[in-house]
C-alpha cells in the first residue's frame, strides 16, 4: 500500500511543503502540501519532479576513493581514513592556507550544510574560503553589513501587502525568488497586481515577470547602480524623501544629496538608455504610493556595481519610509535564529580584514572571491591551496572559466567533494563522500526562514528511512570535521553537535541577560529532544530562539516592538498562539504540526536589528563613499556595442538539474537568445549557428532571435556544458549546451564584494556556417 509522508522541497528558496507518495522505499509522486502553513499547496514541476530527482540512478550510492589514478568504490571508513591520512599531514607541513573550502549553493538548502562548515573552517583555520556567494548575492550581504551591521539583515519585500513593487533583475515566475522566500511568487505578483497593487520590473528581458507587470522599463546591462541613483537624486531634489521615523535612526541622510548630486536622470538616461522622463515618474510613483517595496536581485547583484546597486535599493527603502513597516521591506524573525537583543552599538560590519594571496582581493564576510580559486591553486608559493574541500559546489560550471579551474583542481594534492554526483568538478577529488537522495535526509530551512515573507517553521523528518550502507548527510559533515582535525576514530561524530550544544549552554548559562542565566548546563542539555545530534540542536536553537520555550524560563525580556510575543493571526491550523514560558517552541511543539507553525506576518524590527558602531543605520557609509567616483565615472562610459545576460528557466536548477529527463526533455534550452534588430545587422538566422567571444574564451551556440531580449543584449543560460570526460551522468551529458562561464576569464569583479561579474559583460557575435 503506497503511504505519503511530508517533505519541505529542497530545490529552491520558496521552500514549498510536498506530500510525497510512497511505496516501499521508492517516491512514486509528490504533491503540493495544501495544509502546509505557507506554501498552502503550491508546487512547481521541479518540485513535482522530486519523485525522479531521488531516484536519478546516476546518483552515488558509495564513496568514491582515487587509487593508482582511478576513482573505486569504497567504505565509508576507507574513503574518512584516506581524508584522514591527507588534510592534517598537509596542514603540518604547509600551513592552515594549503587547505581550501568551497561551498556550493545547496548548502543552504541542507541541514548538513547550514550546520557543520563553520566547524570545519574552524578546525581547518583556514582563510581560503569561497562559495557560490561570489556568484551571487554577496553584494547584499556587504550593503546590508554596511547599513545595518550584520550581513545578514536583508530586509525582505512585504510581499503580500505591498502597494507598490519595484523589481530590478529578478525573475521570479522562473526563479520562484531569491533572498525572498515566497512559495508561489507568481501568485503572489498577481495578487499584488489585483488588489491595486503596482508591479513594476526593471530587466533587459521582457521575461514572464516583466508580463505580469504594470510597467516594464528594459535599460541597459549593468546600468541599475544609476538609475537607482537617480531615482534617490529625484526624491531628494524634489523634497518627495519622506523617511518619516527612520529619520532619527540613520546616519548620513543629510550627506546624501551631495553625493549622489552628479545622478540627475538627465545624467543617467543615456548610461541606462532610458528616457529622464521614465525615471523621475518612476520616482515620482514610488513615493505616491502609500507603501511600496524595492528589491534587486541576480540582475542587480552580479553586476559591475553591484554592491552600490544593493545599497541603493535600500537608500530608496529608507528614502520612502518604507524600510521597517508593513508593506515596505521588513526583517524577518526566524524561529531557529537568535533572540532578539536589545538596541546599541554593535561590532559593526568590516571589508578587507585580509587579502586573497596572488590578486590581493579583500576578504568580504570572510570569504575570498570564487573567481579567484583557480589562481590560489596555481600560483606558487608559501600559502598556495594544495588540498580543497568543495562541499555541494560545482564551480567549474557555476564560476569563470571552468577551463583553467578545470586544470587547476587537476593539479591538487588532494581533493574531497561532498556530492551525490560525479560531475564537472568532483570528478577531480581523491575522495567522494556522497550524501544520500533528499527523501532521506530530514529538512529544516535553517536560511530560507530568515528572507521568507512569513514568519513561520517547518520541519520534516526523512520521509523515507536511510538505505543500508548511506550515512547521513549531517554524520557525513561532523566525522569530516573530525577527520581534518585528527580525531577521526577516536570520538564519536555525535560527539561534534554534543560539543557545540554544550558551547551555546554553557554561553547561555554564564550570560546575565540570559534568561538561562545560572542555570546546570548539562541539565540543559539532557532536557534536548531529538533522535540525533541535528535534532538535538535544532531543539537548542528553538527553544533559545525568538519565540522559544527557553527551558520553562519564561519569556525573555522585549528587546524590539512586538519582537518574539508572536500572538500569530486568527485560528487558523497551526497558527501558534503560544511565546512564552511553557507554551513556546521546542522541537517537540514543531513535531506536532506537521504542516508547519504560522508564526504571522513580518513585523518591524528596528533599531534592535542594528549592529552597526553607531547602533544606527549608517546610510553612507565609507566604503561606499569611496566607491561613488568609480559609479561617477560611468556616466562617461561608452557602453558596449553588444553585452551578455544569464536566465533562468523553472524546470532547472543551476548546473545540476540536468541528469533528470523529466526535467530536461524537449527542446534544447541553451540558445543564445538574440534580438531581431541585432540579428539581422549581425546575419544571424534563427536556429543558426554563432560564435560568442568574450574576455575568456568562445563557444559555438545556436541562436534563437527573439524580442523578448532588448537591442545590444544577449541571453545565454548558465549551468550547461556537460560533455567533460570523468563525469557520470547519463543524460545531461547527452544534451546540447555550453559553459557561458566559459566567456569570463574571472577579471571582471565588484570589487567591495568580490562578485563575480556575470551578467552585463561585452560581447562579439559571429555568424557561423
Ligand atoms: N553565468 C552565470 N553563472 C552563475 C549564475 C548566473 O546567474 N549566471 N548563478 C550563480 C548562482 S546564483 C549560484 S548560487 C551558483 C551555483 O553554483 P554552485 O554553488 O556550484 O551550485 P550548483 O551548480 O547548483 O551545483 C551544486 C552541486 O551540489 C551538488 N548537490 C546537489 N544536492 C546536494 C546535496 O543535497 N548535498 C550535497 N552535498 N551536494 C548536493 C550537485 O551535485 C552539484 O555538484 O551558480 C552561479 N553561476
Ligand atoms: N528555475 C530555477 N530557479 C532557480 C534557480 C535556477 O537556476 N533555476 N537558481 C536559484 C538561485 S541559486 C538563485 S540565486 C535564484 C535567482 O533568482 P533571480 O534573482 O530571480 O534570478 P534570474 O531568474 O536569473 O533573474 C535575473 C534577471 O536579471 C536580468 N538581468 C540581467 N542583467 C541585468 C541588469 O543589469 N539589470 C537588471 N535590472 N536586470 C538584469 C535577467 O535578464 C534576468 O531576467 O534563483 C533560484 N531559483
Ligand atoms: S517552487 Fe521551489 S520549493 Fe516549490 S516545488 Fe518548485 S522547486 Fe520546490
Ligand atoms: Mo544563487
Amino acid at each position: 500500500m503506497p503511504r505519503t509522508a511530508l517533505r519541505i522541497c529542497p530545490l529552491c528558496e520558496a521552500t514549498c511543503g510536498l506530500t510525497l507518495t510512497i511505496e516501499g522505499t521508492a517516491v512514486t509522486g509528490a504533491r503540493g502540501d495544501r495544509e502546509d502553513v505557507f506554501s498552502r499547496g503550491f508546487i512547481c514541476p521541479k518540485g513535482a519532479a522530486f519523485g525522479a530527482l531521488d531516484a536519478d540512478p546516476d546518483r552515488l550510492r558509495t564513496p568514491l576513493v582515487r587509487r593508482d589514478g582511478r576513482l573505486r568504490e569504497a567504505t565509508w571508513e576507507e574513503a574518512y581514513e584516506a581524508i584522514a591520512a591527507a588534510v592534517p599531514a598537509l596542514v603540518r607541513e604547509h600551513g592552515a592556507q594549503s587547505v581550501g573550502v568551497v561551498l556550493g549553493n545547496p548548502n543552504v538548502h541542507t541541514m548538513a550544510g547550514n550546520l557543520y562548515p563553520s566547524l570545519l573552517l574552524k578546525a581547518l583555520g583556514t582563510r581560503n574560503f569561497f562559495t557560490a556567494s561570489t556568484l551571487d548575492q554577496m553584494p547584499k550581504h556587504v550593503s546590508s553589513g554596511l547599513l545595518f551591521g550584520d550581513p545578514f539583515a536583508i530586509p525582505v519585500p512585504d510581499l503580500d501587502r505591498t502597494d507598490f513593487l519595484l523589481l530590478l533583475g529578478a525573475n521570479p515566475v522562473e526563479s520562484n525568488g531569491s533572498l525572498c522566500t515566497a512559495p508561489d511568487f507568481p501568485g503572489r505578483l498577481k495578487a499584488l497586481r489585483a488588489r491595486g497593487g503596482t508591479l513594476v520590473v526593471v530587466d533587459p528581458r521582457r521575461t514572464r515577470t516583466a508580463k505580469l507587470a504594470d510597467l516594464h522599463l528594459a535599460p541597459r546591462p549593468g546600468s541599475d547602480a544609476l538609475l537607482l541613483a537617480a531615482l534617490a537624486h529625484t526624491l531628494l531634489a524634489e523634497g518627495l524623501a519622506a523617511p518619516g521615523t527612520l529619520e532619527e535612526q540613520a546616519e548620513g541622510l543629510g550627506e546624501l544629496a551631495d553625493a549622489l548630486a552628479r545622478f540627475t536622470p538627465e545624467a543617467v538616461a543615456p548610461a541606462c538608455d532610458l528616457t529622464a522622463a521614465e525615471i523621475r515618474d518612476l520616482a515620482r510613483a514610488l513615493t505616491a504610493a502609500p507603501t511600496a517595496a524595492v528589491y534587486g536581485r541576480i540582475g542587480s547583484c552580479t553586476v559591475e556595481y553591484g554592491t552600490l546597486a544593493s545599497w541603493l535599493v535600500d537608500v530608496l527603502n529608507v528614502l520612502t519610509g518604507n524600510l521597517d513597516r508593513p508593506g515596505g521591506v521588513l526583517f524577518p524573525l526566524p524561529a531557529a535564529g537568535p533572540r532578539p537583543r536589545p538596541a546599541g552599538p554593535g561590532k559593526g560590519f568590516t571589508l578587507g580584514r585580509w587579502l586573497s594571496r596572488v590578486s590581493g582581493h579583500p576578504e568580504a564576510k570572510s570569504e575570498l572571491p570564487i573567481a579567484a580559486l583557480a589562481e590560489e591553486i596555481e600560483t606558487v608559493g608559501e600559502g598556495r591551496i594544495r588540498a580543497l574541500i568543495a562541499i555541494a559546489a560545482n564551480p567549474v560550471l557555476s564560476a569563470p572559466d571552468g577551463r583553467r579551474l578545470d586544470a587547476a583542481l587537476s593539479g591538487l594534492d588532494f581533493m574531497i567533494s561532498v556530492d551525490p554526483y560525479l560531475n564537472e568538478t568532483s570528478r577531480h577529488a581523491h575522495v567522494v563522500l556522497p550524501p544520500p537522495p533528499p527523501s532521506q535526509s530530514a529538512h529544516h530551512d535553517f536560511a530560507f526562514n530568515g528572507f521568507a515573507v512569513r514568519n513561520q517553521v517547518r520541519y520534516s523528518r526523512p520521509a523515507v528511512p536511510l538505505e543500508a550502507g548511506r550515512l547521513d548527510e549531517c554524520e557525513i559533515h561532523a566525522r569530516l570535521v573530525l577527520a581534518v582535525s585528527g580525531r577521526y576514530g577516536s570520538a564519536d561524530p555525535s560527539a561534534v553537535d554534543e560539543m557545540v550544544i554544550h558551547g551555546v549552554l554553557a554561553k547561555e548559562t554564564a550570560d546575565p541577560s540570559s534568561p538561562l542565566h545560572g542555570r546546570d548546563p548539562a541539565r540543559l542539555a539532557g532536557l534536548l529532544t531529538g533522535e540525533n545530534g541535528p535534532e538535538r540542536r535544532l531543539d537548542l536553537m528553538l527553544r533559545l530562539g525568538p519565540y522559544g520555550d527557553r527551558f520553562g524560563a519564561g519569556p525573555a525580556p522585549q528587546a524590539g516592538p512586538g519582537e518574539g510575543e508572536c500572538e500569530g493571526e486568527g485560528a487558523g491550523t497551526g497558527t501558534y498562539a503560544g511565546g512564552s514560558g511553557g507554551e513556546g517552541l521546542s522541537l517537540e511543539r514543531l513535531l506536532a504540526h506537521p504542516h508547519g507553525i504560522d508564526l504571522g506576518p513580518l513585523r518591524p524590527r528596528l533599531p534592535g536589528v542594528l549592529r552597526t558602531r553607531s547602533g544606527r543605520i549608517e546610510l553612507l557609509p565609507d566604503p561606499i563613499t569611496a566607491e561613488l567616483p568609480r559609479l561617477r565615472a560611468a556616466l562617461a562610459d561608452r557602453p558596449a556595442a553588444l553585452v551578455l545576460v544569464g536566465r533562468r528557466h523553472l524546470r532547472s536548477n543551476n548546473s545540476w538539474l540536468h541528469n533528470v529527463p523529466a526535467l530536461t526533455g524537449g527542446s534544447n534550452r541553451c540558445t543564445l537568445q538574440v534580438n531581431p534588430e541585432d540579428a539581422g545587422r549581425l546575419g544571424l538566422t534563427e536556429g543558426g549557428l554563432a560564435r560568442i567571444t568574450a574576455d575568456g574564451g568562445s563557444l559555438e551556440v545556436p541562436v534563437e532571435v527573439t524580442d523578448t531580449v532588448r537591442t545590444g543584449v544577449v541571453s545565454l543560460p548558465h549551468g550547461w556544458g556537460h560533455d567533460r570526460d570523468g563525469a557520470r551522468l547519463s543524460v545531461a551529458s547527452a544534451a546540447p549546451g555550453v559553459n557561458v562561464n566559459q566567456l569570463l576569464d574571472g577579471s571582471r569583479l565588484d570589487p567591495l564584494s568580490g562578485t563575480a561579474v556575470l551578467n552585463g559583460f561585452p560581447v562579439e557575435l559571429t555568424p557561423l556556417p
